[in-house]
């Protein structure tokens, strides 16, 4: 029960579509699901034999205790990253988001392949294999109705949050970040208005919507990580590629290696090298889980650094230099590094 509850809230707090229908609900779900998977740590641990009969040590009727050790340690690794994850620095957040996907992932595998195979569904406490007709029907009616309610359950918490909350909580970003800004507000440019230059190159020249809309497009899947320390898990980000866009307009990295990106903002910047473009390809994006990015999160069009913590990403890009020196961006003027790759700031 209280795993099944984890289980979900990390759901709600992993899954983009999820994690858009729990909205307003968010840092709810976030604190029910850190609260409750200490306590659950606290509780196998301290009290395994009465909370968690599958505990090593414990002969359980149905459960052979080699294979419980495999559970124990499943949730072990859990919570471990999952305390990493809370309270580390943010390298260890960064290894730490990735380990706690995974062994949830094993944690479910392992519950479903136990239900199958070890409780009395199918066997008798015997050991023997049996499947009575009562018990099958019972498993298929079950099974039936549990497909539509697990299917249809974002859209009845959607119907409920949607008639309680109304939308648009968060600057009308995305459940889980925070949309900074260092202006007073977001500046809100239309596509028709959005221009992005670029300045430096052989081709140098000024895109409108349509044209950069015809560019060809990729798509990455990231963590997004803020120096500040929160984390959102699985983004994923559509735009066009960087260092193909640029190539395209016959930039000579060996001659002017550095990339300067400019807000609509009219104040930030930052700034990358092409061994920085290289290793990490960063996006011009501008769609965000499926949906155009939301003003406060630099509508029309963003840059977006993979694997570099929130603050390399220029919201509200307008345009883009190519030069022989590096030019400090917003940030980097007020003392964070350059480089930003994760761990490299504790
Ligand atoms: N123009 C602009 N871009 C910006 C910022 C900003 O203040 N202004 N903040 C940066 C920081 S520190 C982070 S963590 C991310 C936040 O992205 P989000 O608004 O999508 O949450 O945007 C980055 N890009
Ligand atoms: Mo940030």
């Amino acid at each position: 029960m209280a795993l099944g509850l984890l289980v979900l809230s990390g759901f709600a707090l992993f899954l983009s579509t999820w994690r858009r229908i729990v909205g307003p609900f968010f840092a709810v779900v976030q604190w029910t699901h850190i609260v409750g998977g200490i306590l659950y740590g606290i509780a196998i641990i301290g009290w395994s034999r009465f909370f968690y009969p599958w505990a090593p040590g414990t002969q359980s009727r149905h459960l052979g205790p080699g294979y419980a050790r495999w559970g124990y340690f499943i949730l072990l690794v859990l919570l471990a990253s999952g305390l990493g994850l809370l309270v580390g620095p943010s390298s260890t957040r960064a290894v730490a988001t990735v380990l706690h996907g995974l062994s949830a992932l094993a944690l479910v595998v392992w519950a479903l392949w136990h239900l199958l195979t070890r409780l009395p569904i199918w066997k008798k406490p015997s050991g023997e294999w049996h499947l009575s007709r009562r018990r099958a029907l019972r498993w298929t009616a079950a099974a039936v109705v549990a497909v539509p309610v697990v299917m249809g359950l974002p859209t009845l918490m959607k119907m409920l949050s949607g008639r309680l909350f109304a939308e648009g909580s968060n600057d009308g970003a995305l459940p889980g970040f925070v949309p900074y800004t260092v202006i007073n507000g977001f500046p809100d440019i239309p596509r028709e208005h959005w221009h992005l230059w670029v300045h430096g190159v052989p081709q140098a020249k000024t895109l409108d919507w349509t044209e950069y809309a015809s560019l060809p497009r990729r798509q990455v899947v990231i963590n997004f990580h803020c120096v500040t320390g929160w984390v959102v898990p699985h983004v994923e980000f559509e735009g066009v590629d960087l260092l193909q866009f640029l190539t395209q307009l016959g930039w000579d990295p060996t001659k002017k290696p550095w990339v300067t990106f400019y807000s609509g903002d009219g104040v930030y910047t930052d700034t990358l090298d092409i061994g920085q473009i290289r290793e990490y390809r960063p996006l011009l994006a501008d769609v965000i889980d499926h949906r155009p990015l939301p003003v406060a999160q630099g509508f029309p069009v963003r840059l977006l650094v993979p694997d570099m913590y929130g603050y390399k990403s220029v919201k509200w890009l307008v345009g883009i230099r190519v030069s022989e020196r590096a030019e400090p961006g917003f940030w980097e003027q007020r003392g964070y590094p350059q480089n930003a790759y994760f761990g490299s700031y504790p």
